[in-house]
């Protein structure tokens, strides 16, 4: 029968996997008495859930961080399909990213380096729903923060933030709408940080929360606090976010990291921070002009909630009700009402520890949990390997005693899981329909590539009663996390507007040359630099030879003046390490040398045409 249905026994094995044989309570899957054929059908189902056939779209687009790779990925939902690669801290040689004018330009001060490391991607929002516009992500390498913009899907300003190290939790406030990107720097450091002291468990060593402006990409506040910040959320009133610390201690160590039972959560009143500031009542740190407020304990900016243990993930229900810290060390997470968030910081309770309304017990290395927006969460297990279904509202009740089951069925993951994230779960939009589940293992899953191993990101039907696994997909490092936004509520450009802001200053420097860039092929001569002005129209560029002398700055700015949707140039300088694309009415550019005399040719790397080899020209280099 097995031979009938055309599956061999590693994939009768793997189909148990796929459609979840390891539920709570076995279902027919996980029964004894299923027969070959009902497996088959099983995973025939699972099969048709994800099935987007060919020239078919998917229902959702994914934004998956590309970890220490730095660069963000874009996936079709549920089908699982990458569709495009975004570079943002990363240097890209197919776009040309970190070697173009325009994205160096955009990279500013870090064009220096060539790392980064994105953790999370995160979208922007209207009252509490996407708009559209923009996705923000980290790079905890080199403490940056990058925006994307959704209509082109390019990264268009990049921030260094100043004084902390470390850029690590980040997160969008919600409502009114994302005024604020939020982001924790993670490690401590002194201040100031010249070598005068290495003591970092002195008053005046210390990290910060972050506030950026979200449209203009410059830093709002900084708020200095106890301990260390990890993740964060943002609640849906507009006042309070709130931020998880695993190293109260101040360790440097890791015993001394996980000597508290307790660590906390850290709770922002974003108010009376804008009240201070607007106040006057702050300092500056070294040369960087932000704002600085201190929530360190006693502050009546902050409060923090002690919890355990060395807690990582903080999330917000999208009905508003709660933020969720996950234990990590402990098997709980605690449940923060935000309702009385208001009572806590007027001084109403004795302990801190009032605004928690639950602590369920939910298994072992709980670290994210996400939300259906029907009264479910779903948290991961990192060591138990599993995702835990559970109910809020059941586990706030057995908190106050009742004698209740809120854990409603735990799924094997493979393996290791770090974030999750359900549709739409951090909006007030949650349609608990797909769960991702970003597993840091993947062991024996795939064909082996050596030592290095992909990662496992899986694909979780959550719109039934209970989790059915439907999708395997290996990634490269490293999925951190995800987002995924309906297709109806992203607008992209076709083919780039000519005034758009992305090549503004290339074009700026063209006007200043007399060029008009869509039409004018010329060479501009200004000292040792020389410029290059061309167009490209599939097959041919504009300029077939140009002549400098050894030793010339040579800047090639290219305007493709092809109109039609997908006809994508690219330029390549042989040997020159020289390479960028122009889509559609787009203008890039690239600054090299010219040090080698002779004949050098250049060529179209983005296939455009039956003619694409022969889109080609030559530099003539004359001896210096
Ligand atoms: S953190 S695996 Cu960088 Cu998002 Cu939790
Ligand atoms: Cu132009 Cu290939
Ligand atoms: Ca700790």
């Amino acid at each position: 029968m097995l031979e009938k249905t055309g599956l061999s026994r590693r994939g009768f094995l793997g189909a148990s996997a796929m459609t979840g044989a390891a539920l709570v309570g076995a279902t027919a899957l996980g029964s004894a008495v299923m027969t070959r054929e009902s497996w088959a059908a099983a995973v025939e189902d699972a099969q048709s859930k994800i099935h987007v056939g060919p020239g078919e779209l998917d229902d959702y687009y994914g934004f998956w961080s590309g970890g220490h790779q730095g660069e963000v990925r874009v996936m079709g939902i549920p089908s699982m399909r990458e569709l495009m690669r975004i570079p943002v801290f990363n240097v890209d040689s197919a776009t040309g990213w970190g070697l173009t004018n325009e994205s160096q330009h955009i990279l500013g001060d870090s064009a220096k380096f060539q790392n980064g490391d994105c953790h999370h991607p995160h979208l922007s929002m209207k009252d509490g729903r996407y708009d559209g516009k923009y996705l923000f992500i980290n790079d905890k390498a080199n403490t940056r923060i990058a925006r994307i913009r959704l209509d082109v899907m390019k990264c268009d300003k990049i921030l260094t933030v100043p004084n902390v190290q470390a850029v690590h939790g980040l997160r969008l406030q919600k409502v009114p709408y994302t005024k604020y990107v939020f982001a924790n720097a993670e490690f401590i450091i002194p201040h100031p940080n010249d070598g005068s002291t290495f003591k970092i468990d002195s008053p005046d060593s210390y990290t910060m929360f972050n506030a950026i402006d979200a449209e203009k990409m410059e830093m709002a506040f900084q708020v200095i606090v106890d301990g260390n910040l990890d993740n964060t959320d943002a609640d849906y009133t507009g006042k309070y976010v709130a931020s998880t610390c695993y190293n109260s201690e101040k360790a440097i160590d890791l015993g001394g990291m996980m000597r508290n039972e307790r660590d906390w959560v850290v709770v922002f009143n974003i108010e009376r921070i804008e009240a201070d500031i607007k106040a006057g009542k702050f300092i500056t740190l070294g040369d960087s002009k932000v704002p600085v407020v201190d929530g360190r304990e006693g502050s009546q900016l902050t409060r923090y909630i002690p919890v355990p243990k060395n807690p990582h993930g903080c999330n917000s229900s999208p009905d508003g009700k709660y933020f969720i810290a996950a234990g990590k060390l402990s098997p709980t997470c605690s449940i923060i009402a935000i309702d009385k968030l208001d009572d806590l910081f007027d001084d109403k309770f004795k302990d801190p520890r009032e605004v928690i309304v639950g602590e369920p017990e939910l298994g072992l290395g709980p670290l994210h949990t996400t939300f259906d927006g029907r009264g479910n969460a779903y948290t991961t297990l990192f060591i138990d390997s599993q995702v835990a279904k559970w109910n809020i509202d059941e586990a706030v009740r057995a908190y106050k005693g009742e004698k209740l089951n809120y854990i409603k069925q735990k799924l094997d993951v493979h393996y290791q899981p770090g974030h999750n994230h359900a549709s739409l779960c951090e909006t007030r939009d949650a349609d608990g329909k797909w769960l991702v589940v970003l597993s840091k293992f993947s062991k024996d899953r795939f064909l082996p590539t050596g030592p290095l191993h992909p990662e496992n990101d899986q694909l979780i039907d959550i719109s039934g009663d209970e989790m059915k696994l439907v999708h395997d997909g290996p990634t490269f490092a490293e999925p951190h996390d995800c987002t995924m936004i309906r297709r109806d509520q992203v607008r992209t450009q076709k083919i780039w507007s000519r005034d758009d802001p992305f090549f503004a200053p290339t074009v700026e420097r063209a006007k200043k040359d007399g060029i008009k860039l869509e039409a004018d092929n010329k060479v501009i001569r200004d000292g040792n630099k020389v410029r290059v002005y061309m167009t490209s129209m599939a097959p041919a560029y504009g300029l077939t030879e140009f002549t400098v002398k050894q030793g010339n700055e040579v800047t090639v700015t290219i305007t493709n003046i092809d109109q039609i949707e997908d006809v994508s140039h690219g330029f390549v300088m042989v040997n020159h390490g020289v390479s960028m694309e122009i889509s559609p009415q787009q203008t890039s550019s690239i600054t090299f040398i010219a040090d080698k005399p002779g004949v050098h040719w250049y060529y179209c790397s983005w296939f455009c045409h039956a003619l694409h080899m022969e889109m080609v020209g030559r530099m003539l280099v004359e001896p210096a």
